[in-house]
């Protein structure tokens, strides 16, 4: 299967940043950016010398940082496509919480059972979720970002659609040096600058990261995990987690439910919900865990969740509403919960997953190389539909649609 193709997709999928921990929902790319010769950049990183320097960052630190840091043109490209594709909630959890996600979790759970639960003692946060956050953010540690931070931060910073942003994370990343917790060479990150196995970006690290093990340096980069699960605990904690409550649970709504009352304001107690006609997916009631929100991000055809606090607190991390159900939910699996009950509803073109997942085992067998099974039409099953499209002597869409469909058969 192809994870970088898994990383284009969530390049795009969302990156609704709110100060969030991550730069971005998930998995880094691991493919090294080249760096190119700019004296606009070149003029840049001079000024800007003068203002970190004004800004306590010691010359020499400055100068040893950018001795190792380059004009990287590959950020700005995938910072101008992130934005294009909003992934549906279906085609998020194919991607980042898919049962192959949810083995190698439950595989990593026993793995650092210790780690994990010596974690959960010491922050109140459950195990589970501060797995699925490594899981939702490097596919637990397998995919931590390999593009050196100072590089993508200032270019970022120079290129200045959000230089502002850019350029507070780059100050960070200096101090980060300044303070000895990682060497110039091993600071790296996703494109976006965020960093390790939960991948903060540097402003999150300062104000979160902990050094778990008492070696003196927080170190969220290397293969081992402790520090960088143990900041990602800790920055859940002081976003105010609440240990024993759920993230959400997926409900059953009436078929006469007002769909007006859905929606992250409507705060209502578990009690009310229940007098309205709301259950769990095996009929119960749900118990009470305070004010709860129901969200239908598919819509009334799709599934529905009753949100609590912990929701909430996860929306510091990244305010998406995918990312967030995307980690609850895969919290959920690890801990030996069952996949969404509640069917998805049909893409714009009429198609289900199921359809979708047709679709690209077709063009695979035609030679039509679809990238995964997976049922997310992404750039590379786009390309084989064109490809397919053109090779059949029809106009080239790269759409899934029906009528293709029809065709392949
Ligand atoms: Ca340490």
């Amino acid at each position: 299967m192809g994870l970088s193709r898994r990383s284009v997709l969530l390049g795009i999928s969302t990156l609704a940043l709110s100060g969030c921990a991550s730069g971005q929902p998930a998995f880094s790319t691991t493919d090294a950016l080249p760096t190119a010769r700019n004296p606009g950049w070149d003029a840049w990183v001079d000024a800007f010398r003068s203002r970190a320097l004004a800004a306590g960052i010691r010359a020499p630190i400055f100068d040893a940082a950018f001795s190792v840091a380059g004009f990287t043109p590959g950020v700005i490209e995938r910072d101008r496509n992130q934005t294009e594709r909003v992934r549906t909630l279906e085609d998020y959890i194919a991607i980042v919480a898919d049962e192959e996600q949810v083995r190698d979790g439950r595989a990593k759970f026993s793995q650092f059972g210790g780690l994990l639960r010596q974690l959960e003692a010491q922050y109140g946060v459950e195990a589970h979720v501060i797995a699925a956050i490594w899981g939702v953010e490097s596919r637990y540690g397998a995919r931590r970002g390999s593009i050196p931070v100072i590089s993508a931060t200032s270019t970022l910073a120079y290129e200045g659609r959000r230089g502002a942003f850019f350029e507070r994370q780059l100050l960070a990343a200096l101090r980060i040096q300044q303070n000895g917790d990682i060497s110039p060479r091993n600071m790296t990150g996703s494109w976006a600058g965020a960093m390790g196995h939960t991948q903060f970006i540097p402003t999150t690290y300062e104000a979160y990261a902990v050094d778990f093990r008492g070696d003196g340096r927080r170190d969220i980069w290397e293969d081992d995990p402790t520090d960088g699960l143990a900041s990602a605990a800790n920055y859940l904690a002081r976003s105010g987690w609440r240990r024993g409550q759920p993230w959400g649970v997926e409900v059953r709504l009436p078929q006469d439910f007002d769909q007006s009352l859905t929606g992250r304001g409507g705060g209502r107690s578990a009690e009310s919900w229940a007098a309205l006609g709301v259950r769990d997916m095996d009929g119960r009631v749900v118990p009470n865990n305070g004010s709860a929100s129901i969200l239908t991000p598919m819509g009334p055809a799709g599934p529905a969740f009753m949100i609590f606090s912990n929701y909430t607190v996860l929306s510091r991390y990244n305010n998406s509403q995918n990312y967030i159900i995307g980690v609850g939910y895969l919290s959920d699996r690890i801990a030996g919960g069952p996949p969404i009950r509640g069917g998805f509803p049909p893409d714009a073109q009429g198609l289900r997953m199921s359809d979708r997942q047709e679709i690209q085992r077709r063009l695979a067998a035609a030679g039509f190389d679809p990238g995964d099974v997976d049922g997310v039409i992404g750039d590379r099953t786009t390309a084989a539909i064109g490809a397919w499209e053109a090779a059949n002597g029809l106009p080239v869409t790269g759409v899934a649609s029906r009528d293709l469909l029809v065709r392949l058969r």
